[in-house]
């Protein structure tokens, strides 16, 4: 892949996160994440590839673009992978929350693994707990680990989880443990990234989220040299049918990182949507003048770029949302 690519997915992620931000708060999420779909679908015909969606929107016959199997890109350049998740958090868009995204994953052909929407149980670490967490320790174990190797007394560690029912039984023990909860509604791509920046102060992550994210989320922490271990978690016949003709013989085998994102020429771009952990939020600052934040990385040089953007959206009316 040409490292010129990394900076094109980003206006690609800037135009789902502009069209979809102006859906803040209005409690239409359908409306919210067909905006960002389509301004994603948009910009693709510019970028530079031959990009084949593997985790998109849907199948063909339930998703009208960005569907699984649909080409995308000029046409010229690279055979890829593409992951997308246009809108990261619909529903947080809809309530005018925080930690909404729009996200890309793009490797190389045959590189990511083509997880369906199913749950996936998670674990992420920064770089210093890279290699030495397993999703398979008890988390009292794996605190121990994380607490030690990010140089921070237990209670000073920060454990970040979606807020669920099904998580608590998980947050009383790590509340007993002595570490900190940070609780989330939705997004865990965000969340599980923050563990690898360390300006976040977000030390793990833990939890049951969508498989789609956790793919979009283990080239994000391939580039920044974190770490994450993950498993299926198929809740019907059909769903273990599907990790099946995925190739996996036995759907409850832990994934490593290199089981979803093969090799490391993997770029990974965000764009804020509502303001997270990761990034601000787009911002309408009158007249046409628009801003945006987004991060850009690639996995095979480990450059990190975090991008500030003016859009002039008088020169972009495809992305003024007016009805
Ligand atoms: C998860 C998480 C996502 O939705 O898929 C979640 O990975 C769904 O969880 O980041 P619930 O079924 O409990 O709502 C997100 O939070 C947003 O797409
Ligand atoms: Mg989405
Ligand atoms: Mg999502």
């Amino acid at each position: 892949m040409d490292r010129e690519l990394a900076l094109e997915i980003v206006r690609v992620t800037e135009a789902a996160g502009i069209a979809s931000a102006q859906w803040l708060g209005r409690g239409q999420k359908i409306e919210a994440d067909d905006a960002a779909t389509t301004a994603m679908r948009t910009m693709f015909d510019s970028v530079s590839c031959k990009g084949k969606v593997v985790i998109g929107e849907g199948e063909k016959d339930e998703a009208p673009m960005l569907y699984i199997g649909e080409e995308v890109g000029s046409g010229n350049g690279p055979e890829v992978d593409i992951a997308v998740d246009p809108l990261e958090g619909t529903n947080i868009v809809a309530n005018g929350r925080a930690n909404a995204m729009a996200v890309i994953a793009v490797a190389d052909r045959g590189t990511l693994l083509h997880a369906p929407d199913m749950y996936m149980e998670k674990l992420a670490v920064g770089p210093k707990a890279a290699g030495l967490v397993r999703l398979d320790d008890p988390i009292e174990k794996t605190i121990d680990i994380v607490a030690k190797m990010n140089n921070k007394r237990v209670r000073d560690l920060t454990v970040i989880i979606q807020d669920r029912e099904r998580h608590m039984e998980l947050v009383e023990r790590i509340r007993a443990k002595g570490a900190r909860v940070k609780l989330f509604g939705d997004g865990d791509v965000g969340a599980s990234i923050a563990t690898a920046l360390p300006q976040t102060g977000i030390d793990l992550f833990v939890g049951k989220g969508g498989a789609p994210e956790g793919v979009i989320s283990a080239a994000a922490l391939k580039a920044l040299g974190g770490d994450m271990q993950a498993r299926l978690v198929p809740h019907t016949d059909e769903e273990a049918a599907r990790c099946k003709e995925m190739g996996l013989e036995d759907p409850s085998q832990i994934l490593a990182l290199d089981d979803m994102v093969k090799g490391d020429d993997a770029i990974f771009a965000a764009t804020g949507v509502s303001s997270g952990e990761l990034l601000e939020g787009v911002r309408f600052l009158g007249g046409d003048l628009t801003e945006t934040d987004s991060i850009v990385m690639r996995a095979k040089t480990k450059t990190v770029r975090y991008i500030t953007a003016h859009h002039h959206l008088d020169h972009k009316p495809h992305l003024v949302i007016d009805e």
